[in-house]
């Protein structure tokens, strides 16, 4: 990978790190202003837990900048965790004392279906599921979203933008309208869900307060687009390669995400070839596209596992979460017998947020392509290499080439 990072931290531990590699020099970066507004947006939504009110994420850059630009080398960045000051006996990285008070240690026998802890404390050998449920915990997707902003400045600087919003919460959708807003996040962001539907906003929060009254949990599904891409991000040549197949494993890979569909996704199986593919039509105001256009957009702004230029259009399907205040039946790791999963403070919904990780995974994946293609040192060779290219897109352009009508699209 050319844009490659890492994260590191538990959810009650001292903090969360970034370490992002692959940074072209010369993109310009301030936490104040790039980093700590997404990792604020990743911390809303109606619905959140108690934890989002201790919690003001904010990161610090450790490496990697000088005087408000990348400089090429490795990025890393901390966010410390605020409630670690609760916490400093349960996750002290110290052994506890003898006499130590067993309710101090917190320690976990009643692992949650659905979440890592069984699993986890079976695979790892563990006594105790919290040393599996820190780490599995989505607490970790604050490191990405620093990740993820670090992108998105640097495919910012490229006219490349990306957009979320939820579409679906439970059992009721939220209408898209037609077309998008030219700034989605500047609409969706102003939703306390994220929807692009003031209508259904109402009937969410009920069904959100609803879910919460019973003790239960929501899901959903949120979409996140990306606008201004060059036409052949990704590659048809090898299975790895294929940025469909590369989105695909990176939004998975959020905690609770069950599916991802890109354009018409699964929806494509129930008709006709027809009634799917984009027509192509040439069209000179499209020449830093290739001058070609789609007369729709179903295949989500990938065809072969390329970019085509249009939106891409990437939705994900969220499980509900599950830590549950009214829990499910389970077992006691101590003694086997038959008992209710652990109550930990959690939400009853967090898709408002999964949306701004879902943009986070987008932007890397995005970021990693685009330094595939035009790679380079600095942010100028990578704008000097896309140039080039899309002039070459201009002039290949049949009965196009070189016209001054052409030249300065
Ligand atoms: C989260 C922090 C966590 C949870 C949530 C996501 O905080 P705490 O466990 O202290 O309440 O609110 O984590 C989960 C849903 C989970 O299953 O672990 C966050 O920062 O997003």
């Amino acid at each position: 990978m050319h844009f490659r990072f890492h994260t590191a931290g538990e959810s009650h531990g001292r903090g969360l790190v970034a370490l992002v590699e692959g940074v072209p020099a010369g993109v310009p970066i301030s936490a104040e202003r790039d980093i700590d507004p997404e990792l604020k947006r990743r911390q809303g939504g109606y619905g959140r837990g108690g934890r989002m009110k201790i919690e003001q994420d904010r990161a610090e850059f450790l490496s990697g900048v000088r005087f408000g630009e990348t400089l090429g080398s490795p990025l890393a960045m901390v966010i410390w965790n605020r409630d670690w000051d609760n916490w400093r006996k349960a996750m002290s990285h110290e052994p506890p004392p003898p006499d130590a008070d067993p309710d101090l240690l917190r320690r976990v026998h009643l692992p949650r279906p659905g979440h890592a802890d069984l699993v986890g404390v079976l695979k790892y050998d563990r006594e105790d599921a919290r040393d599996i449920l820190e780490r599995a915990s989505a607490r970790e997707t604050t490191a990405r979203v620093a990740a993820g902003a670090v992108a998105k400045r640097f495919l910012a600087e490229l006219g490349i933008t990306i957009g979320s919003y939820i579409v679906r919460l439970g059992p009721i959708e939220a209408r898209v309208p037609d077309p998008l807003p030219d700034d989605i996040n500047a609409v969706s962001d102003l939703s306390p869900v994220r929807t692009l539907d003031p209508e259904a906003d109402r009937r969410i929060i009920e069904e959100i307060d609803s879910a919460k009254l019973e003790g239960d949990t929501l899901g959903g599904v949120f979409e996140v687009v990306a606008r201004g891409l060059p036409p052949g991000l990704g590659s048809h040549v090898s299975w790895d390669r294929r940025l469909d197949g590369r989105l695909a494993q990176a939004l998975m890979s959020i905690q609770a995400m069950k599916g991802v569909e890109i354009g018409l996704g699964f929806e494509a199986a129930r008709r006709r070839g027809s009634q799917v593919h984009d027509e192509i039509e040439a069209d000179a105001a499209s020449l830093h596209t290739g001058g070609y256009r789609r007369t729709r957009n179903n295949a989500g702004g990938l065809e072969g596992g390329m970019t085509t230029g249009a939106p891409l259009v990437c939705r994900v399907a969220m499980k509900p979460l599950s830590t549950l205040m009214r829990p499910l039946q389970s077992v006691d790791l101590r003694t086997g017998d038959r008992a209710a999963a652990i109550r930990e403070r959690s939400d009853v919904v967090a898709l408002a947020a999964a949306g701004v990780v879902g943009e986070a995974m987008v932007a890397i994946i995005l970021a990693d392509a685009v330094l595939e293609k035009f790679g380079g040192d600095s942010l100028a060779e990578v704008r000097r290499n896309l140039d080039g290219y899309r002039g070459r897109l201009i002039q290949r352009f049949p009965g196009g080439a070189g016209t001054a009508e052409h030249a300065d699209a």
